[in-house]
This record gives structure tokens, C-alpha cells and sequence, in this order.
């Protein structure tokens, strides 16, 4: 049978020689490619060796470092489900989480361990780990202690539909739903990808990519990583995103994938210029809007033009301005700014009007999408699955947006309540359901109001009960015990009503105009 598993695919990109550097990470340690096959190999077999049932989940929620990336291609490796946790997350989150996905394995940091193992084991995880960035921890000791051979291991044989991670999203309404992703999802959509933004074989130059974003979501953990494997490609490995280093550092890289706040800070430092950005090949946006100022700056300050794309943690990557001329759409190589550009090859996109028909070119409607990268359900939850597509299996993604003559995708707005602060999901409901549990709270309303470091923030609008005195620093220190910390509105106001519309609702555009500044 054919082996349809993502990480056999990424290893047979590894390059010939074994012995060249795979990562290079900020405070000087070198890892060549033997030790990436190396460990994810020891990794996997300790997974093996704890004989899971088959499709267990494991669970990780550990600082960025490039044992975590083993982690994540050793489960891939040994056919299991990896289930990566923003570290942010707090233990109300966590519990959550836990309990929705009853992982087999939960990694944690060791400061962690105490909470986390309390709430793993309540939910009947049988295994507890901990993994730190400076290379210790229980999963590390446990994999070297399994004696010679342990670092060769057959990569289990899975098929395309079989799932490889599952990633939580919150939802609009309700708990998080934990979107189930496919080795064949996640293998479409890297190899579309690395056709499209061109990467370029050895022969050509190679690439080298500058690795700065968190690998607990789509964009650092899918994107980039699959990207850099597939072709073979080394990267540049931060453990956290610092404009002063990744400047000191660009020359070294060709390609350079950030969220839009990363962008903006960037072009706040004097040393972008196009000296620094000499050698790149790419600059790539996405997770948010990039605003045209930003864009436009860019080109100004590097005389590069960053490529804006488009995704979902349900979907991966679904569309991008093009990196060479697109021959589908008249040979146009444009990178327009404001527009996520072209859906990529293998991708349907639609934009459709309430009644469910396709609009006219131009016109603003829902975007829907079908292909070989769209999910195959939430996890555990069928329902829900069943509404978010339509009766001919189109995804319906929450963005609205419309598509040019030209074919160009741009995204005005979206449907589902949700705030995207640099380039993390906020969902509204989350926030609002939590400040009503305070004492003193009668209701609540948090809106996204523009902001130029993080694109979006929330602001939280609340109402206090009859008599009772609510302070607005104390709703947000609340918060902060119980809510991961880019969740936090920035700003609070305590007011005497909500604006409503005759039927009720609170009439959110109304809250964004008022309280767009401070
Ligand atoms: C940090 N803070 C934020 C925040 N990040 N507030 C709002 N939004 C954010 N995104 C706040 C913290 O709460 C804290 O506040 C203070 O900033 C400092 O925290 P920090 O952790 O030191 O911040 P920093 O390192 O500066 O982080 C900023 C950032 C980070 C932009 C580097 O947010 C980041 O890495 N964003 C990228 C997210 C990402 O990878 N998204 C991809 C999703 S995938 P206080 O008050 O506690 O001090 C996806 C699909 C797709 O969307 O298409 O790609
Ligand atoms: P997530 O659920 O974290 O995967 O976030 C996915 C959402 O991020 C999408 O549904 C969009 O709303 C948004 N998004 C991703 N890329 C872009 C982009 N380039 N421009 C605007 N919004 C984007």
C-alpha cells in the first residue's frame, strides 16, 4: 500500500546530503538534517512504545524550540494526531480543550506540569510529559533512555484521509471546535504551494526562510514548516519574534513569511531598508488584513512586494497574490495590495448572496471554498460540521469578500463575529460570556476597534446590575486570570446602556464607531 503520510513526504525532500544544516536557531545551535530524522525518529518510537490505541491525540502545549518541531513530524511520523495549544491558553482553556480531545499524551512546559497533569489525568490521558526550550524535560530524558536503535524508525504507512492534527478555532457562538485536518489536506496544500511561491531547488540558489511566527497555528506550524521541509529548505529558527534580530539576520534569508504586526514593526526600525533586504526572494503575508499603508511602505522602504495570502485553520492556505505569472488567470504576475490575490490551483471559490446564489463579479457576498485542503469535519461535533457546509459541500468560510474581473480575491469584511488581533483570533462571545460571570455584570458587548500595532483590538463595553459598582481595571484583571492574554480587551468602559436595533440585538457598529478611540 502506498504511504500517504505527510512526514514521508517531507523526508524524502530532505536533501542528499544528511549532514548539511536543516535549522539554525537564534542562540547558535545547528541542527542538520540527521539529527531532525534523528530525533522525530527517537520521538516516534517512544510514541509507539506507549502502544496507543490507533488515532490517539497528542496534546502540546510548550514554548517554541526545534525539539517541539520534532515532536510535531515525529507524531506525524509515528500516525498519530498532533493537537498543538497556544501557550497562552489558561487552565479554564486548557480544560477545555483536554477534555474535548481526550488526548492519549499531553506535553507540557515543567512550570506547567502541576495544573496541566491535574487536568490531563482528570479527563484520562494516560501519559503526561514535559518539554522545555532549552532542551530538557521528561520526553527528552524518556526518548534517550531507549537504548541503541531507537534513532531508526519505519514512518507508519497512513492513507490521504487519515488524520494528521486538529486544530482548535473558537467558535462564534458556543466552545471551540477542533478542526479536523488530513495528511492528504495538509500535503495538497503544501505542494501547491511550493509550486506557486516558486521555491527554488539547490540548483536554482535554494531559499533559506526566516522562521519568527508561533508553531501552534496554521501559518508557523503548516505553512512555514512544510514549506522549508518540502524543499529541502533551511531555516532560520526564532523562538520569538524580535525586529532588531530578524533585521541583524535578513541578509541570511531569501524568504520571510509574518502576520501584518510584524510587518508594521519592522518598518518601525531604521535598518529596514534595501541593503538589509538584499537577498530575499519573499515576503509573505497573511492570518489578517494587511493594510495597504503597510504594503505601500514596504515597497517604499525594501523594494520588495509583499505577497498577501489568504487561509483558515480549517482550509490551510486558499488563496494568493501570485509570485510568478499565473497562467490561468492572462499570464498576471501583479501582487495587488489589499487583495489576498488568486485561489491557489485545486481551489473553488465562490461568492455567494443570501439566497445561496453566486453574485456578479464585483459584488460582496459570502466566500465559500471546496478542495483537496478544506477540513473534514469538527471534531466530535456533526452538527455543527453539517452547518458550516452547504448542500453541495462548499465550506463556508465567514469571510465576505468579493472577486475582480481580473480574478482577484479581496476580503471586505466577515460575517462571523470575530476580532483578529495580531494575528490571533478573538471571538467575541468567549470574552462577553466570561465578563457576565463577574459579579456586579449584568451584560456585556466587546467590539474590534482599529489599532496600528495589532490591526484589530477588543474593546469591552459593559453594564453593571442595578445598584452594584463594576470597575473596568478590575473586569480586566478578572480576565486576566482566567482568559489567555491576547484575549484581554484593551480598553473597558462602563456605560448605562447598549445601543439596540428594534428587534433587541446590540447594534455592534454603533459600539466600533464610539469606541474606535480612546
Ligand atoms: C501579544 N499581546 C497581544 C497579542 N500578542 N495582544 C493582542 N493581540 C496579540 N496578538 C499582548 C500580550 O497580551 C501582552 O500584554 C503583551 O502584548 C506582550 O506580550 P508578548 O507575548 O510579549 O507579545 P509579543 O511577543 O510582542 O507578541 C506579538 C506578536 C504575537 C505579534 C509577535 O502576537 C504573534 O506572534 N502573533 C502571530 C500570531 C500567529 O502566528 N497567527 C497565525 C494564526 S494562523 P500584557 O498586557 O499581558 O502585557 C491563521 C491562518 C492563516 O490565522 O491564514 O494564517
Ligand atoms: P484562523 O481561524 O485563525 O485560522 O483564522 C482564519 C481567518 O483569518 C480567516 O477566516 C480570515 O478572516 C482571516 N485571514 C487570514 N488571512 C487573511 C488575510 N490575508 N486577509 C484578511 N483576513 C485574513
Amino acid at each position: 500500500m502506498k504511504n500517504e503520510n505527510l512526514f514521508a513526504a517531507l523526508r524524502a525532500a530532505f536533501p542528499a546530503d544528511l549532514d548539511a544544516i536543516a535549522i539554525e536557531t537564534d542562540n547558535g545551535l545547528n541542527y542538520s538534517w540527521r539529527d531532525l530524522d534523528r530525533a522525530t525518529a527517537m520521538l516516534a518510537n517512544l510514541l509507539e512504545s506507549l502502544q496507543l490505541p490507533a488515532g490517539s491525540r497528542i496534546a502540546v502545549q510548550v514554548d517554541k524550540s526545534v525539539e517541539a518541531l520534532a515532536l510535531y513530524l515525529a507524531t506525524l511520523r509515528a500516525g498519530f494526531v498532533f493537537l498543538p495549544l497556544n501557550t497562552a491558553y489558561q487552565s479554564a482553556e486548557m480544560e477545555y480543550f483536554i477534555g474535548n480531545a481526550e488526548p492519549a499524551v499531553v506535553v507540557c512546559a515543567s512550570k506547567n506540569f502541576g495544573w496541566v497533569s491535574k487536568i490531563a489525568f482528570k479527563a484520562g490521558t494516560r501519559h503526561v510529559f514535559t518539554l522545555d526550550d532549552d532542551r530538557t524535560g521528561s520526553l527528552l530524558a524518556r526518548a534517550a533512555a531507549q537504548g541503541p536503535g531507537s534513532d531508526q524508525h519505519t514512518v507508519a504507512t497512513r492513507q490521504a484521509g487519515d488524520l494528521a492534527a486538529i486544530l482548535y478555532t473558537s467558535g462564534t457562538t458556543g466552545r471551540s471546535k477542533g478542526a479536523m485536518l488530513s495528511h492528504g489536506n495538509l500535503l495538497s496544500n503544501a505542494r501547491v504551494l511550493k509550486d506557486y511561491w516558486g521555491w527554488r531547488t539547490p540548483e536554482q540558489g535554494g531559499d533559506v526562510l526566516m522562521h519568527v511566527l508561533p508553531i501552534f497555528h496554521v501559518h508557523g506550524l503548516f505553512v512555514a514548516v512544510h514549506g522549508a521541509l518540502l524543499n529541502g529548505s533551511k531555516m532560520l529558527w526564532f523562538a520569538k519574534f524580535d525586529p532588531k534580530r530578524v533585521l541583524e539576520k535578513l541578509q541570511q534569508a531569501t524568504v520571510f513569511m509574518g502576520v501584518p504586526t510584524l510587518y508594521v514593526r519592522l518598518l518601525a526600525e531604521s535598518g529596514l531598508n534595501r541593503e538589509a533586504a538584499r537577498n530575499m526572494r519573499l515576503f509573505i503575508s497573511g492570518s489578517a488584513p494587511l493594510l495597504i499603508e503597510t504594503f505601500n511602505d514596504w515597497t517604499a522602504r525594501t523594494g520588495h512586494t509583499i505577497l498577501e495570502r489568504y487561509g483558515m485553520s480549517e482550509t490551510t492556505m486558499l488563496t494568493s497574490n501570485p509570485c510568478n505569472a499565473d497562467a490561468r488567470y492572462g499570464g498576471l504576475s501583479e501582487r495587488r495590495g489589499g487583495t489576498v490575490g488568486f485561489p491557489l490551483p485545486g481551489v473553488s471559490l465562490r461568492v455567494q448572496d443570501d439566497a445561496g446564489q453566486s453574485v456578479a463579479v464585483g459584488a460582496i457576498g459570502d466566500i465559500q471554498v471546496k478542495g483537496p485542503n478544506v477540513f473534514t469535519g469538527y471534531w466530535q461535533m456533526p452538527e455543527k460540521t453539517q452547518e458550516e457546509f452547504t448542500a453541495d459541500g462548499y465550506f463556508k468560510t465567514g469571510d465576505v469578500g468579493q472577486v475582480d474581473a481580473d480574478g482577484y480575491v479581496t476580503i471586505v469584511g466577515r460575517s462571523k463575529d470575530l476580532i483578529i488581533s495580531g494575528g490571533y483570533n478573538v471571538y467575541p462571545a468567549e470574552i462577553e460570556a466570561t465578563i457576565n460571570t463577574l459579579p456586579g455584570v449584568a451584560e456585556s458587548a466587546v467590539v474590534g476597534v482599529p489599532d496600528a500595532d495589532f490591526g484589530e483590538v477588543g474593546v469591552a463595553v459593559v453594564i453593571a446590575r442595578p445598584g452594584a459598582r463594576v470597575a473596568p481595571d478590575n473586569i480586566l484583571s478578572e480576565l486576566k486570570k482566567v482568559l489567555a492574554n491576547f484575549k484581554i480587551p484593551k480598553r473597558c468602559y462602563v456605560v448605562a446602556e447598549l445601543p439596540r436595533n428594534t428587534m433587541g440585538k446590540v447594534q455592534k457598529n454603533l459600539l466600533r464607531a464610539q469606541y474606535q478611540k480612546p
